[in-house]
């Protein structure tokens, strides 16, 4: 070697998601250079498939209530560390810092033999194999679970409304909401809830399976509970109160996105020859693609297209919604987030491709082949229970389009989350002339095209579609800098990383955007009606 070495920095971010997990690593070198050194995904579904899931959730019968096994997080967690540490092309010993993302609102309920056990795991033997004792509820609650209406309703009353209650939190009451699913849980299985030592989130049960010991959960992922003042980022005594008997006991402590919450503990060192590098606090899936979209100022919105279609930007001061539609999240850059929600997005898309026995190209070419607001014709699309506006019963609801026109309901789907998605993020009161587009479905060209017409607004995508990973490894860099003594903007952060394709952006076409002014008043009228 010789000569003067130039130091390499490596971060990792992971996400784990609704339907599979992804690893991002990125290299900073002290001569300016900026990479994106290793990307990879694998789906639950195909790489664990002992657990049984379909689109990362257990089948049910009833479709308000869905699960997941949080033992498949785990071990997917260890899978995926265990295929990067293969690729000889990145140099692993300069890992500085990991932090992740996760699906939000998702709960883990642990045993108080985790406490021994996080900081004790055996590096020869795979981390599944010592850990299935520790959950003293065998499959968690996730974001797209809608059985907690009447524990939402009880929260909301102690707390003196659902004005109130999204004053202090953030949100009014949501059944995906960690705190309703406490409060069921509590309720149903009182045995079960007395054996829980620990309640985390996802992201945070991830951390700690990391550092070692139990984790704390961060503010950006710790605002989708209704359990946290957003003020203070501090549990709210009172919104604790109305949840559960003893939670308090039971959460971890909200700490700073930017906090390093230990060292890689040695089950991963020892197992994988990793450094002890630096585990800085997990966050929300939403929050870090933020993050990763380079949305760390004001004015800018992403829209994510991914299992869920989500509209999210910065706020610099809380104001959360007034008609209780949206959320206000603390930022993991200390700012604020406003945000939106949809629960019929990707899976929505993929049933009406399936239906009429089409593939992501031939779904293109419907779209291409339709005219804009498709003569007036519409359709709501909820196939499963919807968050926003809250459909509780699922009903696809089509307004003189036929079910058997493959192609009107292609442009149908895709104009209806379009317009759901503008029509409901109002209440954020941002004029929107830029969108950056992220998620697996934001590299579909043609749907974007749908977005730039019905927002007309200029749609941008990103050099990476896995935004919430990156996110979450430019939070290690900043996190590292920060403990380092040698703290960067975030706009320094994001910079290098996150390239939008600006030369291919999408543009509103000026008659459509036209049609689409007229047509989202009918649409909302129709969704008005539908809600009766
Ligand atoms: P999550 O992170 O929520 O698990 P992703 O952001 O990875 O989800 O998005 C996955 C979804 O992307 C798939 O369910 C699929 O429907 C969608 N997708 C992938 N490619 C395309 C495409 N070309 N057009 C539309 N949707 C796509
Ligand atoms: C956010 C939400 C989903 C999940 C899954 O409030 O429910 O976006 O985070 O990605």
């Amino acid at each position: 070697m010789g000569g003067s070495a130039v130091t390499v920095a490596i971060y990792l971010g992971l996400d784990s998601s609704t339907q599979s997990v992804t690893a991002t690593a990125i290299e900073v070198d002290d001569a300016g250079r900026r990479t994106i050194r290793f990307e990879r995904s694998f789906r639950y579904d195909e790489a664990l498939p002992e657990y049984g899931t379909r689109y990362g959730v257990l089948p049910a019968s009833d479709p308000k209530i869905v699960h997941a096994p949080p033992l498949m997080w785990s071990h997917a967690l260890d899978r995926m560390i265990d295929e990067l540490v293969r690729d000889a092309d990145v140099d692993w010993s300069a890992l500085r810092a990991i932090s992740g993302s996760a699906q939000q609102h998702g709960s883990v309920y642990v045993n108080a033999l985790a406490r021994g056990r996080l900081g004790s795991l055996e590096p020869n033997i795979p981390l599944v194999e010592q850990i299935g004792d520790l959950f003293s509820r065998r499959t968690s609650p996730i974001w797209m679970d809608s059985s907690t209406t009447a524990d939402c309703a009880a929260i909301e009353a102690a707390i003196g409304g659902p004005r109130a209650l999204a004053t202090l939190t953030g949100s009014r009451a949501f059944e995906r909401f960690t705190g309703p699913q406490i409060r069921k849980f509590a309720r149903e299985d009182p045995d079960g809830y007395a054996s829980t030592d620990r309640v985390h989130l996802v992201s945070s049960w991830l951390a700690s399976l990391l550092s070692g010991h139990h984790a704390a959960i961060d503010p950006g992922d710790g605002s989708g509970m209704n359990l946290m003042d957003l003020a203070s980022r501090r549990w709210s005594p009172e919104a604790v109160r109305a949840t559960a008997a003893e939670l308090d006991a039971k959460l971890p402590p909200v700490e700073s996105s930017w906090s390093i919450i230990g060292s890689l503990s040695p089950y991963w060192t020892k197992r994988y020859g990793l450094p002890p590098a630096k585990v800085v606090a997990w966050s929300g899936d939403n929050p870090c693609s933020l993050v990763g979209t380079g949305l760390v100022s004001e004015g800018l919105v992403a829209v994510s297209l991914g299992t869920s279609d989500t509209i999210f930007g910065i706020m610099p001061s809380p104001r959360p919604s007034e008609d209780g539609t949206g959320h206000v999240f603390a930022s993991p850059t200390g700012a604020y987030m406003g945000m939106t929600v949809f629960k019929n997005g990707s899976l929505a898309r993929e049933r009406i491709r399936d239906a009429y026995g089409m593939s992501w190209a031939d779904f293109s070419a419907a779209l291409a082949r339709t005219q804009a607001g498709n003569s007036g014709r519409t359709l709501l699309p909820w196939f499963d229970p919807e968050i926003t506006p809250l459909v509780l019963t699922p009903g696809v609801r089509r307004h003189g389009l036929d079910a058997a026109d493959a192609d009107g309901n292609v442009r149908a789907i895709i104009e209806a989350q379009m317009m759901a998605l503008a029509l409901h993020s109002k209440w954020m009161g941002v004029r929107i002339r830029k969108i950056y587009a992220t998620g697996g479905a934001a590299a579909n060209r043609d749907i974007l095209q749908v977005m730039a017409d019905v927002f007309d607004a200029d749609v941008v995508q990103l050099e990476t579609g896995n935004s919430a990973a990156l996110g979450a490894a430019l939070r290690a860099f900043h996190a590292d800098r920060l403990a380092e003594g040698r703290p960067l903007p975030w706009e320094e952060i994001v910079a290098g990383f996150v390239t939008p394709k600006t030369d291919a952006k999408l543009r509103p076409q000026a008659a459509h955007v036209a049609t689409y002014k007229k047509l989202m008043d009918t649409y909302a009228e129709r969704e008005r009606a539908a809600l009766g």
